[in-house]
């Protein structure tokens, strides 16, 4: 590995993950909105460490060649050996030299590995509709792996019920920043309550610090409502979810296949609409993050 950070560093990191960028938004918008995202982290006083894979290297920190070639490579994935990597494709990843972006699990992963302890992300994975053997590996990693993660939910492709179901029974508490109900990415309404609501990032920062004298393991999920004049309700996104689902099970679409099918769906179906708000969201979380990470560095 490369990059390797030591824990006694006192600048607060703020990992970022890169399957956003290879499986989640079209070029060139992709490239625009890691460096962005990075932008946003430091204009907050933390460092930006974009997490991926280049070649079979696990990286914690691409440089902007890295994140330049990655996201232009998303146009032509088979061409450039590019993949969505998840907790099971680590070890074929390394051995198979793969180039990859990585999920919320593997970044989560990697970071710790790394040091870092707070990430900023879009949505996490989750119980699927319909198939509940569907889970995504995010919410495994959340269960063991001691990392914040800055999110803006999940989006209603998901069964959201369900994944606070998941997220509870593996004692992973769930923050709202600023709000007591779960944001449903692009949609602020899910109807379904987080654990607490805390208003300041020293108050994340007081229950993360808690959970480690306690010694209990596993990660903390702290969920931003979508900036509000990028908002779509949630009125207006469900029947085109329902539309997105509908296709995936016509198309028999399974495993790591179905989350990059029912995003891009979403967003052709949501227009510019849906794209905007993503970006949005996302710039937002990565600021949400960096706070969090310096109030975690001013004990
Ligand atoms: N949800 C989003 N945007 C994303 C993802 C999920 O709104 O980009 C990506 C994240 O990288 C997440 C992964 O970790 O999809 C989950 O995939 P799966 O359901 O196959 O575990
Ligand atoms: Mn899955």
């Amino acid at each position: 590995m490369t990059n390797d950070l030591t824990s006694s560093n006192a600048q607060p990191f703020v990992a970022l993950e890169s399957t956003v960028i290879t499986h989640g938004l079209p070029y060139p918008q992709n490239l625009t909105l890691a460096n962005d995202m990075e932008a946003a982290v430091r204009a907050h006083g933390a460092e930006p460490r974009t997490i991926g894979i280049v070649q079979g290297e696990l990286i914690a920190g691409l440089s902007s060649e890295q994140l330049a070639y990655l996201a232009s490579a998303a146009q032509a994935p088979e061409q450039h050996n590019l993949h969505k990597v998840s907790r099971r494709d680590l070890p074929i990843a390394v051995a198979r030299r793969w180039n990859g972006g990585t999920t919320v699990a593997t970044t989560m992963w990697i970071a710790h590995r790394h040091g870092i302890s707070v990430f900023a992300t879009g949505g996490i994975g989750g119980v699927h509709r319909g198939d509940g053997a569907d889970v995504s590996a995010d919410l495994q990693e959340l269960a063991q792996t001691p990392v914040i993660v800055v999110c803006a939910g999940a989006k209603a492709i998901l069964n959201l019920p369900a994944t606070l179901e998941y997220l509870e029974t593996f004692g992973v508490s769930v923050v709202g920043w600023g709000t007591d109900e779960f944001p449903a990415f692009y949609s602020h309404q899910s109807g379904l309550p987080v654990d607490v609501c805390c208003q300041a990032a020293s108050e994340v920062a007081a229950i993360w610090r808690a959970k480690q004298a306690l010694g209990l393991p596993g990660g903390l999920l702290v969920t931003v409502p979508a900036p509000k004049e990028e908002e779509i309700p949630a009125a207006e996104i469900e029947p085109v979810i329902q539309q997105a689902v509908a296709e995936a099970a016509e198309q028999g679409l399974r495993s790591a296949q179905v989350t990059p099918f029912l995003l891009s769906r979403v967003a052709q179906l949501t227009g510019e609409h849906s794209l905007r708000a993503n970006l949005a969201l996302l710039k937002n979380n990565a600021t949400v993050a960096a706070q969090i990470a310096v109030a975690l560095g001013a004990d």
